[in-house]
Order: structure tokens, then sequence, then C-alpha cells
């Protein structure tokens, strides 16, 4: 079976919530030597297919408790791989969370993996951060980047609370820091929306946006 088929085969297991058949398929796609980002970009769009299922009625949030669990082990398998797949050099302080009232920390963890991987430190605050921890921690941590997590319509209003305080209190504290928002409802409006500086829907691109700005800086 061609790689291109295992990933298909892959999106559709994972949307199906087939724990084993998912799990049998990433072990194949590791031992051929498929890229590990090529393994995560399919479990993206199987867990697209699960929301898809959940919005639709088919699915009851145990289903996205289950999904979530399969990402878990499939990011376990993939790990190991990623890490030896990047290294650099580069460097830069990132402070990460996923903004208050969103408990999606998936694809927060899968930023702060990239990111570690290209010698990034990340101070990771976790789900559901308040502004004012966000502020406390950036002002502690003096990041390049404050790195904002959020999958929820309903985040875009936390993210927007979150930068007002960082720009309201900071001062002149934060010299440079610039704001990544990422997420799966994110766009060029929503970032206008929040007052961030960059916006991401996906890990990679959030990767070459932080080196971009470091590099820059
Ligand atoms: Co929830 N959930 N969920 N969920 N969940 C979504 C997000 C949803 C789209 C499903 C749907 O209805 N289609 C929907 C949101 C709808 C909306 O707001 N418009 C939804 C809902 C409604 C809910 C609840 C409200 C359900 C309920 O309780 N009734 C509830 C909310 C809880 C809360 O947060 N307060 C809820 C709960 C959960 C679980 C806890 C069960 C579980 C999360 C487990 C966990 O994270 N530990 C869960 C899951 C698994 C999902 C889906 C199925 C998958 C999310 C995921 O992990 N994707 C999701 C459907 C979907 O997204 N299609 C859904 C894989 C992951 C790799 O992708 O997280 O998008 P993602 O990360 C990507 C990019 O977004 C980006 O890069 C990542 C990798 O490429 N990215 C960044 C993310 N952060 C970034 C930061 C960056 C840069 C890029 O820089 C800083």
């Amino acid at each position: 079976m061609s790689l291109k088929d295992e990933k298909s085969q892959l999106i559709n297991l994972l949307g199906d919530l087939d724990e084993n058949g998912a799990m049998e398929i990433v072990r194949r796609c590791i031992a051929a030597g498929d890229p590990p980002m090529h393994i995560i970009n399919a479990c993206d769009a199987g867990m697209r297919l699960v929301g898809e299922r959940y919005q639709d009625g088919r699915y009851f949030i145990s289903g996205l408790i289950m999904a979530g669990e399969i990402l878990r082990q499939v990011m376990a398998l993939v790990l190991p791989f990623l890490k030896t797949e990047f290294s650099d050099n580069s460097s830069g302080r990132v402070l990460l969370g996923t903004v208050q009232g969103d408990l999606h920390d998936i694809g927060k963890n899968l930023v702060k993996i990239l990111l570690g991987c290209y010698g990034f430190s990340v101070v990771d605050l976790g789900v559901d951060v308040p502004p004012e921890t966000f502020l406390k921690r950036a002002l502690e941590v003096k990041p390049h980047i404050v790195g904002m997590s959020g999958l929820l319509t309903l985040s875009h209003e936390a993210m927007r609370e979150t930068i007002a305080l960082l720009k309201a209190e900071s001062g002149d504290s934060l010299p440079g820091c610039s704001i990544l928002i990422g997420g799966s409802y994110i766009d060029d409006r929503v970032c206008q929306f929040v007052g961030a500086d960059y916006w991401a829907t996906n890990a990679v691109d959030g990767l070459h946006i932080c080196r971009r700005i470091v590099e820059e800086h």
C-alpha cells in the first residue's frame, strides 16, 4: 500500500475513533520512514472529521475525549522522530498558553514541541490561562514572543482581553515582544480583532513565524 493510501486510511480510522487501527498505521508509517509532520498532518485532518461528526450530532463529547486520547498516543510515538528530524541552533524565548476558558491543548503542545526542537526555550502556562497570569509571567520571562492558543470561537474574546491587558500594563517592560495567536478559527480578521501581531492555523506556520520574529529581532 502506498504512503498516500496509508495517510487517507489514517484520516478515516481517526475519524472512526478506531484506536488500534490508527496506531497500527502510524507504526507502519514510522517504520517506512514517513516524515513525522506528514503523519501529524493526517491526524489533524482526522481530528477535523471527528469535529464535523460531533457538530452534526453523530458523536458526543465522549467522541471528542476519545479522539484527544488517540492523538496523545500518536504524538508519543511520533515525538522521538520529530526530535531527530529538527535540530537547529536558533533560539528565542516563547511564553505559550491556551487562553482562559479553553481547555484544548493538543495543538498547543505540538507547537511547544516544534519550537523546542528548533532551540526555542518555551515556558508553557498550560490551559485556561487568565489574562493576569499571561501578564505576570510575561514580565518575569521577558519573552520574544507571547503565543496564545485557542480552539473555541469564544476564545477570541479571551485573546482580546489578554492582549489588551498585556499592552496596557506592561509599559516599557516588554520591548519588541510580538504576539502570535493560533488555533482553528483564526484568520486575519480575528488577528485584527484581538490585536495580535501574527496568526497561524498550524504548528509549522507558527514555528516559521517565531523563527522570523527572532531573526528580525
Ligand atoms: Co473540543 N471542540 N470541545 N474538545 N474539540 C472543537 C475545537 C470543535 C471545533 C469541535 C466541533 O464542534 N467541530 C468545537 C469548537 C466549536 C467552536 O467554538 N466554534 C469544540 C467544542 C464545542 C468543545 C466543547 C465546548 C464541547 C462541550 O463540552 N460541549 C468543549 C470545550 C471545553 C473547553 O475548552 N472549555 C470541548 C472539549 C474537548 C475535549 C476536552 C474533549 C478535547 C480536547 C482534548 C485536549 O485538547 N486535551 C476536544 C477535542 C479533541 C476537539 C477536536 C475534535 C480536536 C482538537 C484537536 O486536538 N485537534 C476539535 C475539532 C477540530 O479541531 N477539528 C474540537 C488536533 C490538533 C493537532 O489541532 O488543536 O487545531 P489543533 O491545533 C493546530 C492548529 O490549531 C494550530 O496548530 C496545531 C497543529 O497544527 N495551533 C496553533 C493551535 N494552537 C496554536 C498556537 C500557535 C500556532 C498554531 O501559536 C501560539
